[in-house]
């Protein structure tokens, strides 16, 4: 059974170090997030669930995406090799299966009875306008070609039925958005709370607009998502998640969003952004509210994995012997290929500027660099790179709202950086390296006293 009260159990049950459980009231109010934040500097990051929040009757969970070895067990993964797991399951899509009813329809909450400010108004940064949903996962069907689309979007409570909603410029959502508006309709949508993790990876998925994300929820998950008609609207919703907000995006209107404290780690200024409303709101008697760290862990793990495995999957149509990807910052992606003919480091790099919007500097090494490794890169950059030779920049492409260095809103430079050796690492200048035969031959303890080896050294 698929869902995230059964993943939560699972942790506590396997991994009691990494679940924790807070009874003690906390605000919501910086609290939640001042705690994550303590635990992570103590190098812990467990799952939280917080039994009382002042204000709400919900309990709150959070970090649930906090570790790279619980988050690629969601499916069925080990850490290292979660890219082709992940490519592996997604390769085989699972229809979603339609039940008669589930545990989100246990309370239904319709019209006057809705009130989103019964849910825990989290605010997890010093100057965010206000508290925010960061773990609500939409479900919107195009109005021209009736295809489904989940992805994350984060909400801003304004008042009892409205939020703000963030739409990327030429993401999926902002696509249907536009078409219903032309049609001069609000866009209907459901927004879902409490999904087990390998839900999230699935909306997550960086692809065509033709892929529908529930089929790959349900693959990643290892079985078919069970879905229960909405209260309100012609949509299909998951029936064990813990909560839905049914609504729509008027068309037109516009309200002020931010400042919110984001995912590169900078706190931006107020825009203007789409307004959601809420029509009604269907729940478990005993909801968890799921909330997402923004900024932390939690969010940046969640989000990277799904985009590597998709940089992986187009670097390799181009480049069949593509090696690792690896996200290292926000906005930036390494690269490692086995190079079999010259060219192939600029392939890589168009490959992964065309697969992802967000990416604006792709590093492209040799196989012989360990991409987990930043100072093996960047000796890369320095050793095997010529900046006239090997750095391309593209002007004024599409890409992220949120980079805060770009000056006009969404529109960036992107830059690729070739550091494979030239023409090939077979015949670039050699590695330095003592004679194997010797080192085979020698044994240090014939050299240095045992005593001293085993003396912890000051390193460097
Ligand atoms: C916690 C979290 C919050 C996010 N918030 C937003 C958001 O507010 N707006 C947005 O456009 N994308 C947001 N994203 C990124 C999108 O969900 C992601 O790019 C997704 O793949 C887009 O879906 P699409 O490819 O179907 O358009 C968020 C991602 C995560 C993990
Ligand atoms: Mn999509």
């Amino acid at each position: 059974m698929t869902d995230l009260r059964s993943f939560i159990d699972k942790v506590r049950q396997e991994t009691p170090e990494d679940f924790l459980t807070i009874t003690k009231e906390v605000d919501p109010r910086f609290e939640i997030t001042a705690l994550v934040a303590k635990l992570e500097q103590e190098k812990r990051f467990p799952v939280m669930l917080f039994e009382n929040v002042k204000g709400t009757r919900f309990p709150v969970v959070t970090n649930v995406h906090a570790s790279r070895r619980r988050l690629t067990a969601a499916i069925g993964s080990d850490p290292r090799a979660a890219q082709a797991n992940y490519l592996r399951r997604i390769a085989r899509p699972l229809p979603p299966r339609e039940v008669s009813t589930g545990p989100v329809k246990e309370v239904i909450l319709k019209g006057n009875q809705v009130d989103l400010r019964t849910l825990p108004q989290i605010v997890h940064h010093e100057a965010d306008a206000g508290p925010y949903i960061t773990a609500g996962i939409t479900l919107a069907k195009d109005p021209l070609s009736g295809r489904l689309n989940c992805s994350f979007n984060r909400l801003m409570f304004i008042d009892k039925n409205h939020t703000s909603i963030h739409l990327t410029v030429a993401k999926h959502l902002w696509e249907f958005y536009t078409n219903a508006e032309k049609l001069n309709q609000p866009l209907k949508l459901a927004i879902i709370l409490g999904a087990h993790p390998a839900w999230s990876l699935g909306a997550l998925n960086i692809g065509s607009i033709d892929e529908e994300e529930v089929y790959l929820m349900g693959a990643l998950a290892g079985e078919p998502m069970e879905v229960v008609p909405a209260e309100t609207m012609d949509l299909k919703v998951p029936a064990r998640a813990e909560m839905i907000l049914e609504g729509e995006i008027l068309p037109f209107e516009r309200v002020d969003e931010g400042p919110f404290g984001e995912f590169t780690g900078y706190s931006l200024g107020s825009r203007k952004r789409e307004l959601f409303q809420v029509n009604a709101i269907t729940h478990r008697k005993d909801a968890i509210f799921q909330d997402i760290t923004v900024g932390h862990i939690d969010h940046l793990l969640l989000s990277t994995i799904p985009m590597e495995a998709n940089i992986f999957r187009c670097v390799k149509a181009m480049v069949p012997s593509v090696k690792a990807v690896r996200i290292p910052a926000p906005f930036t992606v390494y690269v490692s290929i086995e190079k079999k003919t010259e060219g192939q480091g600029k392939n890589a790099i168009l490959a992964a500027l065309g697969a992802d919007m967000y990416m604006k500097h792709v590093i492209v090494v040799d196989h012989d660099i360990d991409i987990f490794n930043d100072q093996r890169v960047q000796w890369g950059v320095g050793t095997r790179c010529q900046a006239d030779r090997d750095v391309t920049i593209i002007s004024n492409v599409g890409g992220s709202d949120l980079d805060p260095s770009d000056l006009k809103d969404g529109v960036t430079a992107k830059m690729g950086i070739d550091a494979t050796a030239k023409p090939r690492l077979d015949l670039f200048t050699p590695r330095h390296r003592v004679p194997k035969d010797v080192m085979d031959r020698l044994d240090l303890k014939d050299y240095v006293p045992a005593s001293w080896l085993a003396q912890k050294g000051t390193g460097r």
